[in-house]
């Protein structure tokens, strides 16, 4: 906010009575709930009361969108005179995780961009960024351990924008990039400023060909042959459940967590083929030493002896749902239910803390409209009204079940959002029907409040978003 305002400057805490036109801060736990706040703005001075410095936050974000959207730009013409109607607002997130997924694998989205990403979510008031940092198309961790993930696993030769394997649309340029350790921890550093967890994933065992491109010796098939992909879907590449490899794996999350310290680490566990697990004998031998009856129960052993070892560091483990259909997850996981209400629904019987993320309303990466002029997408499509009709807790869920619903998340897989215009179009607005129902935890009316959608398309405007217009694709 200091970037567009200049002169408003929050001052440290203040004994006895404020000067007149102070900016009064007070963090008082007790009040307004873990990320509540209330906002005064009164003639001789505005204060801000909030549970946590999260709250502060919020209340600087609403004192920021009840200013001229000028606030919202990086600076603003010398001499600009700012006023703030007297005003009252009390206000607390309905929802804990409010999340949006980048996928910065299949492609990769430069540091900057991130930053300016963790922006835009503490725009929103959204407050978990899900990093998906490795995939069948590319490894995004620098590793100080091991520099062949760099050298090896973070570029591809060749990349697809079109459909599955065809060539339709085939664009056939190298691509790459990898953050630096560096890097990690800036991006970490400046979402904790905005009151944003990033939660790093490393997606295990499948979506693994790009790791195993440079450490072959994880693999489930001896004498590897691994590549980095070029092309999309599910790839049979997954990595070995040996202890071995857990070990490895349990090194790389440590490195990671050393520069990236989260309370949340995801471990994916989707879309795993076990075919390669059961061509290889000494995984079955393995398998059965363990008492294993199938290959699914060895798919959630492995995950649960990986988030064991994340417990003896004090973080939880998220997965995908197809995690929870293995079994054997530790009760403190969280399950990101992606297909469907009914497996959200069953996660959360089962006890476990749930993200709902189903693929519809909530991957962004989905077409946003049935119109022939939208750009090419995966799938859909996911309109605004869809996003705003989303219910975090839907009423077909008991009251139980209802309870274990922590939040919603937003999805940006970027097999078909190589560029950041795109990714910009695909997110918005679209993520601020998300961050009204994950605020509100309840269905919104917003998209279908003209007044109201375009007084937050021109803050997008002042903020430079290239969101998608309200009345269809531009035709570019
Ligand atoms: C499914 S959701 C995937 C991703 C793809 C996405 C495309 C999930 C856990 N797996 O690997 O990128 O669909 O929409």
């Amino acid at each position: 906010m200091r970037r567009a305002l200049g002169f408003l400057r929050l001052p440290l805490p203040q004994r006895g009575t404020p000067d007149p036109g102070s900016v009064v801060v007070t963090l008082d736990a007790a009040a307004h709930g873990p990320e509540g706040y209330q906002l005064l703005v009164r003639p001789e001075r505005l204060d801000i009361v909030a549970g946590s410095t999260a709250g502060a936050t919020y209340a600087v974000q609403t004192l920021r969108q009840l200013l001229p959207d000028a606030a919202w730009r990086a600076a603003a013409p010398r001499g600009t005179v700012w006023e703030l109607a007297c005003c009252e607002v009390t206000d607390a997130p309905a929802t804990a995780w409010r999340g949006l997924m980048l996928d910065v694998s299949r492609h990769f989205l430069p540091k900057r961009e991130v930053l300016r990403m963790i922006d835009l979510l503490a725009m929103h008031k959204l407050n978990r960024l899900h990093l998906h940092l490795a995939d069948d198309q590319g490894w995004r961790i620098e590793s100080a351990r091991y520099p062949r993930l760099t050298e090896l696993a973070s570029h591809r030769p060749e990349t697809m924008i079109g459909h599955g394997h065809s060539p339709d649309g085939a664009d056939g340029t190298p691509h790459g990039g990898c953050y630096s350790r560096d890097d990690l921890a800036e991006i970490g550093a400046y979402a904790q400023d905005r009151a944003v967890t990033v939660v790093p994933e490393l997606d295990v065992p499948g979506h693994a060909s790009a790791m195993l491109t440079a450490m072959p010796e994880l693999g489930s098939v001896p004498g590897g042959g691994y590549q980095v992909q070029s092309t999309w879907g599910i790839f049979p590449n997954l990595l070995s459940p040996l202890p071995a490899v857990e070990q490895v794996v349990d090194e790389l999350l440590g490195e990671l967590l050393e520069v990236l310290p989260s309370p949340y680490v995801h471990l994916g566990g989707d879309e795993c083929p076990l075919g390669q697990w059961e061509a290889n004998p000494e995984i079955q031998a393995y398998r059965e030493s363990r008492g294993l009856p199938t290959m699914a129960a060895l798919h959630g052993d492995f995950l649960r002896r990986l988030a064991d070892r994340l417990a003896g560091r004090g973080v939880r483990a998220v997965f995908w749902d197809e995690a929870f259909g293995s079994g054997g997850l530790r009760p403190d996981s969280i399950v990101m239910a992606w297909r469907g209400d009914e497996v959200a629904r069953k996660a959360a019987a089962a006890g476990f803390q749930v993200v709902r993320t189903p693929v519809f309303p909530t991957y962004f990466d989905y077409y946003s409209d049935a119109d022939p002029r939208e750009p090419l997408a995966i799938g859909g499509p996911v309109r605004l009204a869809d996003v705003a009709a989303l219910d975090p807790r839907p009423a077909g869920f008991s009251a139980e079940e209802n309870a274990n619903i922590i939040g919603v998340q937003a999805q940006l897989w970027s097999e078909y959002l190589p560029n950041p215009r795109l990714l910009d179009y695909r997110a918005f607005p679209r993520a601020c029907a998300l961050a009204e129902v994950a605020w509100t935890g309840a269905p919104s009316s917003w998209p279908t409040e003209p007044d109201r959608v375009r007084a937050q398309l021109s803050r997008l405007d002042a903020a430079g978003v290239e969101y998608r217009p309200f009345d269809g694709p531009n035709p570019w």
